[in-house]
């Protein structure tokens, strides 16, 4: 068991060393009991003010949100790690050229599931522990954990909450994934000087000025329902059609402003080949999505992507916005093909770009 008072150094040389083996340098350690009442009231606003969009799931974990010991009971320790997904634009190498008929991919889907790549790594860090600590509980997390992971990775010492609600590390930028592991052990948090001597520029708000949508209303401030992320990703159905000319050529995330800000300046290359093996790639051919005939073969090609999440009906109602707004016109035959689609969104979202195109 690892005893309840060690000092800084001696109980986290474990941690550090099964995270290392996985190729994870940097994580900090957040108290589990936090000083949460500022974030609580924000994010209770936030649900309520609708920001949530139809993510239903964020309302339901608000109870949990900021208390680790109601996800795991007796949790006392946050192990926030973070892992690099950086490549520089370009570098892709299945990715087709930055021709008018491609849509763009959000960086952190140029290569394997994050969910598996990470989630993997500390699952077997977690296997570990258990074994070494059988008195004690340990879990892993990835994402769908109904934590605020950033709230914990600010607290952990891995950053902090920049203007783009996104948590800047001075080791990587913004561009890294977050995972943690819940702990009934009471390992030593990090101190509060690694890491969280930053912040964002006092006048600077270029990610405001680069959000299309407007989403990024104010410093701080995200509404998720005008986010291209989640209109691309997490929503489904209609794209509102106010919204769909300000996408561009985004069919799945948007990177813009992660890209314009110059904490980004920072950002290193990943070493994880997992994230380098660019599965899906930076651009995708429009004719490409817009000619997927069924499920099945959407899934074998995106097989181990974040691609998989939206499915080919959403992936094709991205593509059909997507060729509308890049003038594809090579595309008009395919997509009045896809106005008489079994499927009412597809069907919808052609027609648009049809409108669109011929007007
Ligand atoms: C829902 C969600 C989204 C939504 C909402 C985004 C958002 N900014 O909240 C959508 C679909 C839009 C989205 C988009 C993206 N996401 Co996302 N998302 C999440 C998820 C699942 C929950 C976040 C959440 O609850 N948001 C609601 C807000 C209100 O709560 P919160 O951010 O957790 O808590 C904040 C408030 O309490 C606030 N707060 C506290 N005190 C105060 C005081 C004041 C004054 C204010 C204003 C705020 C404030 O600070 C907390 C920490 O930032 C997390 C994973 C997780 N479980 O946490 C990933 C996560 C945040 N996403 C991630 C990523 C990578 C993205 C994208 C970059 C993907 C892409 N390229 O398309 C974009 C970025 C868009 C952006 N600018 O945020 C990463 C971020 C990593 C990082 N370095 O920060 C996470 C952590 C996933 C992961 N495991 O790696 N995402
Ligand atoms: S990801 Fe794109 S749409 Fe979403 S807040 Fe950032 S710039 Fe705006
Ligand atoms: S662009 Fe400027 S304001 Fe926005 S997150 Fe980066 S440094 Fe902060």
């Amino acid at each position: 068991m690892v005893p309840r008072d060690a000092n800084y150094a001696e109980s986290t040389r474990e941690l550090s060393e099964l995270l290392r083996a996985e190729s994870l340098e940097l994580f900090g350690v957040a108290k589990a009991e936090q000083e949460s009442a500022r974030a609580e009231t924000e994010y209770s606003r936030w649900i309520t003010a609708g920001h949530n969009g139809s993510m239903e799931y964020l309302n339901r974990h608000a109870e949990m949100k900021y208390h680790p010991a109601r996800v795991l009971p007796g949790c006392r320790s946050v192990v926030v790690v973070a892992m690099n997904y950086f490549q520089p634009a370009g570098s892709a190498a299945s990715g087709v050229g930055a021709g008018s008929d491609s849509g763009r991919i959000a960086r952190y889907a140029w290569g394997r599931d994050y969910h598996n790549a990470l989630g993997k790594r500390l699952k077997r860090v977690v296997r570990e522990l258990r074994l070494r600590h059988p008195g004690e509980t340990f879990r892993s997390f990835v994402d769908s954990s109904p934590l605020s992971e950033r709230f914990f990775a600010e607290q952990a010492g891995i950053g902090f909450t920049a203007k783009n609600t996104l948590t800047v590390s001075s080791t990587y930028g913004s561009w890294f994934f977050l995972g943690e592991i819940l702990s009934t052990v009471e390992y030593p948090p990090t101190p509060a000087q690694e890491g969280r001597h930053d912040e964002c520029p006092r006048d600077c708000f270029r990610c405001g000025g680069a959000c299309p949508t407007g989403a990024l209303f104010a410093p701080h401030r995200i509404d998720a329902t005008r986010c291209i992320s989640y209109l691309t990703i997490e929503h489904r159905g209609s794209i509102p059609e106010e919204l769909r000319p300000l996408m561009g050529n985004w069919i799945f995330g948007c990177d813009l402003c992660q890209e314009v800000c110059p904490l980004n300046a920072r950002a290193r290359i990943t070493e994880t080949s997992d994230f380098s093996g660019h599965r899906a790639g930076e651009r995708i051919k429009l004719g490409e999505i817009l000619s997927m005939e069924d499920e099945e073969g959407y899934r074998a090609r995106f097989a181990g992507t974040p691609l998989l999440r939206p499915g080919r009906a959403a992936m094709i109602r991205n593509a059909a916005i997507a060729a509308a707004n890049t003038g594809s016109i090579e595309l008009l035959p395919k997509l009045r093909e896809l106005t008489r689609d079994d499927n009412m969104v597809i069907r919808e979202h052609a027609r648009w770009a049809v409108d669109q195109l011929i007007r």
